[in-house]
This record gives C-alpha cells, sequence and structure tokens, in this order.
C-alpha cells in the first residue's frame, strides 16, 4: 500500500520526525537520490557535495576515509546541508556490543551522532546495539537504518537474518525507521524507508564484489524509496558529476513516478 503513496501522503501520515523532514525534502527537491560520496579529501569531498547538493536528498558519507579530516569539514557540510536542503547519512555500519556503540557514535573524533542525521548498524550484536545508538540519537531526532541486505555478491544478510532486521526494526520504530536493502519492508502497518546501494544506469559488477541494478528495478519494481550512487556520479571521466547527478535524479524520480500512477 505505501509502495502506492506519494512520499508526501507518507510523511503527514508518519510517526517519525525525521522521516517527515526527509520525504519532505524528497518531494520539494523531487528527487529520491543520495550520492554516496567516498571521496578522501576534505576539499574534494565539500566540492562536490557542493555542486551535487541541488539534487540530492541525502548526502551519504563514509567520514572515517578523509585523509584531513578535521572539525570545520563537518561544519561545512552541516552548512552545506541547510544551504542546499538535504540530509546527511554516515554510513558506518556499527557492528559492537550497545555501550561500545553508544562511545563511537558520540563520541571519539568524528562525534557522529552531532553532525549526521542518519546512521546504520548491523544487527549480528543482537538488540543491544540498537538500544545503544537510540540512547544517543533518539534525544537528538537521529534515526537509524538497519542493514537488512547488502548490495554485495555473496553476502550473508539474507533470509531469516534479513527478517529478524525487519522485526527489531518494528520493535524499536521510535528510532529506526527503516532499512539499507534492495526492495520496500514495509507492510499494512508500518511505513519504512528503504534506501539501496549498488545502483547505476547500467546493471553490472566491479572487480570487488558489487552488484549494480538500475534505478527502474529498485524504485518502480522493488518499491524502494532511495537509491544511493557513488561511482556513477563523480568517477566518469570527462562527465561533471552535476550532469551526472541530475541524470540519476531524473532517472530515480521517473520510477517513482511511474510507480504511484
Ligand atoms: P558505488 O560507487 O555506487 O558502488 O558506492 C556504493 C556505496 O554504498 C559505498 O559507499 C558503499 O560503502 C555503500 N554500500 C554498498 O555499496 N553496499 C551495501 O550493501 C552497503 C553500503 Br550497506
Amino acid at each position: 500500500a505505501f509502495k502506492a503513496q506519494t512520499y508526501g501522503e507518507r510523511a503527514q501520515a508518519h510517526h517519525h520526525t525525521l522521516v517527515r523532514t526527509l520525504f519532505g525534502i524528497m518531494e520539494e527537491k523531487k528527487t529520491n537520490l543520495s550520492l554516496a560520496a567516498d571521496i578522501n579529501t576534505k576539499a574534494e569531498l565539500l566540492e562536490i557535495a557542493d555542486k551535487v547538493g541541488p539534487y540530492i536528498c541525502v548526502l551519504k558519507t563514509h567520514i572515517d576515509v578523509i585523509a584531513d579530516f578535521d572539525q570545520d569539514l563537518v561544519d561545512r557540510l552541516v552548512a552545506l546541508s541547510k544551504k542546499h536542503n538535504f540530509l546527511i547519512f554516515e554510513d558506518r555500519k556499527f557492528a559492537d556490543i550497545g555501550n561500545t556503540v553508544k562511545l563511537q557514535y558520540g563520541g571519539g573524533v568524528y562525534k557522529i551522532a552531532s553532525w549526521a542525521h542518519i546512521t546504520n548498524c548491523h544487527i549480528i550484536p543482537g538488540e543491544g546495539i540498537i538500544s545503544g545508538l537510540k540512547e544517543v540519537g533518539k534525544p537528538l531526532d537521529r534515526g537509524l537504518l538497519l542493514l537488512a541486505e547488502m548490495s554485495s555478491k555473496g553476502s550473508l544478510a539474507v533470509g531469516s537474518y534479513t527478517d529478524k532486521n525487519v522485526e527489531l526494526a518494528k520493535k524499536h520504530k521510535d528510532f529506526v525507521f527503516g532499512f539499507i536493502g534492495s526492495r520496500t519492508f514495509s507492510d499494512e502497518e508500518h511505513d519504512f524507508v528503504t534506501m539501496t546501494p549498488g545502483v547505476n544506469l547500467v546493471s553490472g559488477n566491479d572487480s570487488l564484489g558489487q552488484q549494480f541494478r538500475t534505478p527502474e528495478h529498485i524504485i518502480c519494481e522493488n518499491g524502494s524509496d532511495i537509491i544511493i550512487v557513488g561511482r556513477g556520479i563523480y568517477a566518469q571521466e570527462g562527465v561533471q558529476p552535476e550532469e551526472l547527478a541530475e541524470k540519476y535524479r531524473k532517472a530515480g524520480w521517473d520510477a517513482y513516478l511511474k510507480r504511484i500512477q
């Protein structure tokens, strides 16, 4: 049912503050595109975030790959998120016990919870990881995605493991608002957001196990909500990232319009 509704309709009915904001941005900017900015210097990350910002709803970061990380980078990313109206998703993939992830999420060098609207975790340690992250993130109105599936070849996140993610998301829906996965996991009662990595205009693989599917397949057929695109946008020689971002924005949005019609 949620698959056929507009992002705007779902925003109005949703209990999670972050989802209302996210769907609101998507409607306003007509985009379900997230940029996966696996960029390793501060200057280059800021440059691409500023150029591609108008076309995306979410900027996905791997903050620990930035060689010259400093607090100023985070301050400037937050300023860009306000300038262009997108959310920031630190793809941290927490995987430790509750007490440890609290320290990793709130503190350390990166202080992720202070600037990332969204982060994600594996449920391999059990439910305590969600409870630990929630203690830090919920008071700040942050949101958590569970890694229900992965896009890479041979992923072990399948079957009953994937189902367990959905079960825990329902139990913690005051903080968990969705999944990383290839399809929708919503049912009649629960409206979850799915974000899908491994997206390219041409399906295929890279040499290290990544598997790419098209926006049409992911959004229209599978009912996912947001496409995450990295190298499809910033690693095409001779083509500007903003030009490619607009191409992916349109492909993702057209697939969504086709789905809800
Ligand atoms: P790409 O250049 O479009 O392949 O980048 C994909 C990004 O999504 C990259 O940052 C990965 O870390 C991330 N990713 C993924 O590819 N597959 C997954 O299952 C998850 C994250 Br979870």
